[in-house]
């Protein structure tokens, strides 16, 4: 008899869905566009829910009567948990607050519509706090009481895990480090503000500031793409060929990244702090002036703190959203 959750993630730019054993495994990974812009927010959590049927049926799991339980012979599927962008309440499971890159996320009462489409009781929390928790039980924060983790993706969010426990703040809003002012009269913001780190080190960054530099004659000339068509794996990809303009605006790229974790390090004084995300496939290219903006921009003793890659990589959100469901369930033995 094996016994799994539904773990789920909701990002920016994929939706993600997974079984999750209790010993950590995942299995039937299944991923979809979030389409973000396309209908707006009642039709990504209609595609979301749609996953997560395919992802239950593909395994074999079926939902008889009214168990509350999938099942597939003595195996059961017995709660789900889901990692989103956006702050979120945790009691109610509900977005508090959304930026633009999830437009109509805000409010969503997402436990309550996962319970009613799925059957199963659910547990919601922000994507950076699932990394957060799931970096700091299976990966690169295992053994550290104090754990910053800095997901940097389509936008950078932020976990904070305490002795093993995820700290939400007062409203469910905390660590939202994506939205650390790096320059109050800067590039205006998804969230509304102005200048927050998100505008410059993100992975859509990259691509934002090549174009602001060299423009649309820029991409095609040095980087060999055309306008419609090009991401920042581009840029990326252009670096590594020694393009310097490219290279350059990475390197920028990551000190502004730098200076943010430096803001986070005085506030929260971190045993560790990890850097995940898509963006930190790229590790090699950032760290080194992402290190040295840190420690230019830090007091001791706090520059000392140590800079590492996440190691559960793609899958941080869903083993953390995993962990949420599984906690659930162990504390109703
Ligand atoms: C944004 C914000 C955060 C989120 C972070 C990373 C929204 C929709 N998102 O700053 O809550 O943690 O992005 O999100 O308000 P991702 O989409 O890059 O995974
Ligand atoms: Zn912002």
């Amino acid at each position: 008899m094996a016994e799994y959750v539904l773990a789920l993630d909701v990002g920016g730019t994929k939706l993600a869905a997974g079984l999750l054993d209790r010993a950590g495994r995942l299995s039937y990974r299944h991923e979809m566009p979030t389409l973000a812009r396309q209908g707006g927010g009642p039709a990504v959590l209609g595609r979301l829910i749609e996953l997560s049927q395919q992802t239950l049926w593909a395994a074999g799991f079926r939902m008889l009567g009214t168990s509350n339980v999938w099942r597939r012979g003595t195996d059961g599927v017995f709660a789900v948990g889901l990692g989103t962008g956006g702050q979120v309440d945790p009691i109610s499971g509900s977005v508090l607050f959304a930026n633009e890159n999830i437009p109509g996320w805000t409010g969503m009462p997402l436990r309550q519509r996962l319970e009613e489409a799925l059957g199963l009781p659910a547990d919601v929390d922000n994507d950076a706090n699932c990394a957060a928790l799931a970096e700091a039980h299976f990966g690169a924060g295992r053994g550290h009481s104090i754990v910053l983790c800095v997901t940097v993706g389509t936008g950078i969010g932020g976990g904070l895990v305490l002795d093993g426990k995820v700290y939400r703040g007062a409203r469910g809003g905390a660590l939202e480090v994506g939205h650390i002012l790096v320059d109050y009269q800067g590039v205006p913001c998804v969230c509304g503000l102005r200048g927050c780190l998100e505008m410059y080190a993100s992975g859509p960054a990259v691509l934002a500031e090549f174009l602001r530099r060299h423009g649309e004659a820029g991409l095609r000339e040095l980087i060999g793409v055309a306008p419609a068509e090009a991401s920042t794996r581009d840029i990326v990809a252009a670096a590594r060929r020694g393009v310097a303009e490219a290279a350059a605006v990475i390197t920028w790229t990551a000190g502004f990244l730098g200076l943010g974790l430096a803001s986070m390090a005085h506030v929260l004084d971190p045993e560790v702090i990890l850097i995940a995300g898509g963006m930190s496939d790229v590790w090699d290219l950032l760290y080194p002036s992402l290190l040295a903006a840190f420690q230019a921009n830090s007091m001791p003793p706090v520059r000392a703190t140590p800079i590492q890659r996440a190691a559960l990589g793609a899958d941080a959100v869903l083993l953390g959203a995993g962990q949420l469901a599984w906690q659930r369930l162990t504390r109703r033995g």
